[in-house]
């Protein structure tokens, strides 16, 4: 069989206050093109849907249209969804009486473990492998004792010992997940954290040897762990200026038997570019007179490249944003945000070296907690724990 495997689509994403329905809606057109000239069996999506757990009739609709078409022009493809740490497990799974009879499948949480095991099938319609549709399992559904990633790792260990049992021989068994594996490499600015004040991140290892393919979501950067077995296919689009330079792409695997035969990337076409002028912070001089010379082709507004424009500054500047603005009038770009740094005046001798400063809208309520807590003296792991509970709980509420 044939599977693509994606994840981190974050459906709803508002990008420095601008919608990103469009972004989206191209690149779920260029996927449903992807699943039906590639005849793939079976779409993998791990997670992250949606932006919010409380995503926006229009992100909700675009979801809907997507599987609307991808039932339509590819009629044998069963499609797999479970549900990340961004989705409300309860929100994703309410279409599931309709999705049913549609082989699509949409896990939002492990209540019914009977939905975990989805039998994927050959063009001939005989079943050749099994999705282990393993959601993003959240603490507060695991056992008290032991550690997070020791609760995941039992979850996954008889989740596959089951589908061991019910397997016929040469069928493969490929797991989904949403959770973070050590060693990968995270992008600080988009991926909110799963656990907080613990240890969150699994071992590769942990995953039963039976398990030929992990088909993982939550990091952005697409990357392999623990030989190749174990992979993240990263978010499609670049969630945050850091995401750049990531190679953006969905995954394809084929299996022979029990077994990964061929993995290949397929490059996501980028419907809007990331921009950031300077490359360097430079002088305000300096960045307005770049502004004023960039050269952009004509594009649909809502396609419009985003800029972030960096400035290193030796005192605050309040016309700094009206200077931007108006260089910036008449091209076709949509101004996300102005980085600005500070340089102090330091001896001729001293390189001053611009310490980088979080914005707003990356500060988590985690990180502001944790800055404040450790003012104190306070327990932090078990405060952090309790705040972690809050936060996810208010998520979920809004
Ligand atoms: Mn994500």
């Amino acid at each position: 069989v044939r599977i693509i495997h994606t994840s981190d689509w974050h459906i709803g994403q508002t990008f420095h206050g601008y919608d990103r329905y469009a972004e989206h809606e191209v690149f779920l057109d260029w996927l449903v093109d992807q699943l039906e000239e590639r005849q793939a069996d079976a779409l993998l999506v791990a997670g992250d849907i949606f932006d919010q757990a409380n995503p926006a009739a229009e992100a909700q609709r675009i979801f809907f249209r997507f599987l609307s078409s991808a039932r339509r022009r590819c009629p044998d493809l069963a499609i797999v969804v479970v549900a990340g740490n961004h989705d409300s497990p309860g929100r994703i799974e309410a279409p599931n009486p309709v999705l049913q009879g549609l082989d699509i499948h949409i896990v939002g949480s492990t209540a019914d473990a009977t939905r975990l095991r989805v039998p994927l099938r050959d063009r001939d319609g005989v079943v050749r492998a099994w999705a282990l549709a393993m959601p993003f399992l959240r603490p507060a559904d695991l056992p008290r004792a032991g550690t997070y990633p020791e609760a995941v790792a039992d979850a996954y260990r008889a989740l596959t010992a089951e589908a061991v049992a019910q397997r016929e021989p040469g069928q493969a068994l490929i797991a989904l997940g949403h959770l973070h594996v050590q060693g990968g490499k995270v992008s600080e600015s988009s991926e909110r954290r799963l656990v907080i004040g613990g240890e969150e991140a699994l071992d590769a290892g942990t995953f039963p040897a039976e398990i030929a393919y992990v088909a993982l979501g939550h990091l952005h950067l697409a990357q392999e762990l623990g030989s190749g077995r174990v992979r993240y296919c990263g978010s499609p689009l670049p969630l945050s200026f850091t995401e750049i330079a990531y190679p953006h792409q969905v995954v394809q695997v084929d299996f022979e038997g029990e077994n990964v035969r061929e993995i290949v990337a397929i490059p996501v076409p980028r419907a809007t570019a990331l921009m950031r002028v300077p490359e360097q912070h430079a002088s305000l001089e300096d960045v307005i007179s770049r502004l004023e010379n960039i050269e952009l082709p004509q594009c649909p507004d809502a396609l419009r490249p985003f800029l972030e424009v960096r400035v290193m500054l030796d005192r605050a500047d309040t016309t700094l944003r009206a200077r931007v603005d108006e260089a910036l009038a008449e091209k076709p770009v949509r101004l996300a945000r102005i980085d600005v740094v500070r340089c102090t005046a330091l001896p001729d001798n001293i390189v001053a070296s611009p310490a980088p400063r979080l914005s707003l809208q990356e500060l988590s309520p985690e990180l502001v907690f944790k800055r404040l807590l450790s003012q104190g003296d306070a327990d932090e792991a078990e405060l952090l724990e309790a705040f972690s509970e809050l936060v996810h709980g208010a998520e979920e509420a809004t």
